[in-house]
C-alpha cells in the first residue's frame, strides 16, 4: 500500500470569476454513477507495444490545459458528453474522493477499464498518475485533475486530424462499417455538412441488401437537397457507386459519398463487395476512393477493435468516425483506437441530427468526458 499522501490536502485553486470550491459537490448537469457498480470489461486485449509518453513538467500540463480551454464549442461537447457513463464514472471518482489516496487512484484505473479505453491504457495512465503522486508532484486532486486532462489529451492529439477534402474532383468517401454503426446517418450528417461548407456533392446507394437502406438515405438526399444515385435493392453494389462516380464526373461535381451494406450473407461476402467496389473506382480514377471511412459505434466497447482490425486488413480505412458519443456512450474506445491503430478520426456522432457530426476535437472532448472543475476540484 503505497503512503505517499499524508500531509493535509491544499484548498482546490479557484480560477477568476470562479466561486471557490467548498464541498466536493456534483455539478447539478451531471448524474454521479457509482463506477465501481459498472463491471470491468473482460481482460481481452493483448498489451500493445506503442508507446505514449504522458506529459511530465507542470508547464507540458499548463500548455496542454490551455488547448482544452482553448476548445470551440467547448460548451455544447459538454452537454452532449456530460451524461455517458465515462463522463459520469469520471465525476464519481472526484466527487467521492477528496483525498489523492490508493482508494482514488484503483478506483480512476476501474473507472477507466470500465469506460472502454482499454487495460493497457488504463493501467499505463494511473500508473504513471501512481508515480508523480509518490514523487509528490501533485499538490492536490485538482493538480491530478489537471494532468490527467491533459494525458487524456496527448493521447488523441495525434489522431484528432480532420478530413480534408483534396481539390481532387470528385473527392470519393467510400463509407463502411458493420450493420447499425450508423453509416447511412453519418452520410447524411457529412451531406449536410458539405452542403453547408458550399460543396457540391452527389450520394450513392451502395447499400444494395436492403430496400430500406436506399429509402433512408434517399431521405437524407432529399433534406439536404443531394441528388442520390440507386438501383434499387439486389443491384450490384459496385455498379451503383460505379455508375455514380461517372455521374460525379460529367457533373464535375466536388464530392461523393457512397453508402455501403454492412452485412451481408457472409462477412467474407462483405469484404469482398468492398474490395470489389475499390477495382471497379480504380478502373475510372486510380486514386479512388480518396477516403475509406470506417464508421464505428461508441456503445460497443472493445469490439470496435476488432472490426478496425478486419476492415483495415481487408480494405484499408483512411479515417474514422465514432458514432453514437451522446447518451449512454462509455467513450473511452477512443482512446483505446488511437493507442492501438492511430489511425485519424475524422468526425464523431453526438446525437441523430443533421448537425449532430462534429469534426473530432479532442480537447472539446476531454473537457466533456473530464471537466477542469470535476467535483468541485479544479
Ligand atoms: N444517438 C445517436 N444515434 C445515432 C448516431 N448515429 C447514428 N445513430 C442511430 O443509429 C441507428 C442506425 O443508424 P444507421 O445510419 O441506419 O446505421 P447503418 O450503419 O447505416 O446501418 P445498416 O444500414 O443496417 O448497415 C439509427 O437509429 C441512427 O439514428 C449518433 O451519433 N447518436
Ligand atoms: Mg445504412
Amino acid at each position: 500500500m503505497l503512503k505517499f499522501w499524508k500531509k493535509k490536502p491544499a484548498p482546490a485553486a479557484t480560477r477568476p470569476g470562479e466561486p471557490a470550491a467548498a464541498a466536493p459537490d456534483p455539478a447539478p448537469d451531471a448524474p454521479v454513477a457509482d463506477a465501481a457498480a459498472v463491471a470491468p470489461l473482460p481482460l481481452e486485449e493483448a498489451p500493445f507495444e506503442t508507446e505514449a509518453v504522458p506529459p511530465s513538467t507542470p508547464a507540458a500540463i499548463d500548455m496542454l490545459e490551455q488547448d482544452i480551454a482553448a476548445a470551440p464549442a467547448r460548451r455544447s461537447w459538454r452537454e452532449r458528453l456530460a451524461g455517458s457513463g465515462f463522463a459520469r464514472g469520471l465525476a464519481s471518482v472526484f466527487v467521492r474522493h477528496p483525498r489523492l489516496d490508493d482508494a482514488f487512484l484503483d478506483e480512476l484505473e476501474t473507472c477507466l477499464i470500465s469506460a472502454d479505453v482499454g487495460v493497457a491504457t488504463a493501467t499505463e495512465i494511473v500508473d504513471d498518475l501512481r508515480r508523480r503522486a509518490g514523487k509528490r508532484e501533485f499538490a492536490d486532486v485538482a493538480a491530478l485533475l489537471a494532468a490527467l486532462r491533459a494525458d487524456l489529451l496527448q493521447r488523441l492529439a495525434a489522431v484528432a486530424q480532420p478530413l480534408a477534402i483534396a481539390p481532387t474532383r470528385p473527392f470519393v468517401i467510400l463509407v463502411v462499417g458493420v450493420n447499425g454503426v450508423g453509416k447511412t446517418t453519418t452520410i447524411g450528417k457529412l451531406a449536410h455538412r458539405l452542403r453547408g461548407e458550399g460543396r457540391s456533392l452527389l450520394l450513392a446507394a451502395g447499400d444494395t441488401f436492403r430496400a430500406a437502406a436506399v429509402e433512408q438515405l434517399q431521405t437524407w438526399g432529399r433534406r439536404n437537397e443531394v441528388a442520390v444515385v440507386a438501383q434499387g435493392s439486389g443491384a450490384d453494389s459496385a455498379s451503383v457507386i460505379f455508375d455514380a462516380l461517372q455521374t460525379a464526373r460529367s457533373r464535375q461535381l466536388d464530392v461523393l459519398i457512397a453508402d455501403t451494406a454492412g452485412r451481408l450473407h457472409t462477412q467474407s461476402g462483405l469484404m469482398d463487395e468492398l474490395a470489389k467496389i475499390r477495382r471497379v473506382l480504380a478502373k475510372l480514377d486510380p486514386a479512388a476512393p480518396h477516403e475509406v471511412l470506417l464508421v464505428l459505434d461508441g456503445t460497443t466497447g472493445q469490439n470496435a477493435l476488432s472490426q478496425t482490425r478486419q476492415f483495415r486488413d481487408a480494405i484499408g480505412v483512411t479515417g474514422l468516425v465514432v458514432t453514437k458519443l451522446d447518451g449512454t456512450a462509455k467513450g473511452g474506445i477512443v482512446f483505446a483506437l488511437a493507442r492501438e491503430f492511430g489511425l485519424p478520426i475524422r468526425y464523431v456522432g453526438l446525437g441523430e441530427q443533421a448537425q449532430d457530426l462534429r469534426v473530432f476535437d479532442a480537447a472539446a472532448f476531454v473537457d466533456g468526458l473530464l471537466p477542469d472543475t470535476l467535483g468541485g476540484h479544479g
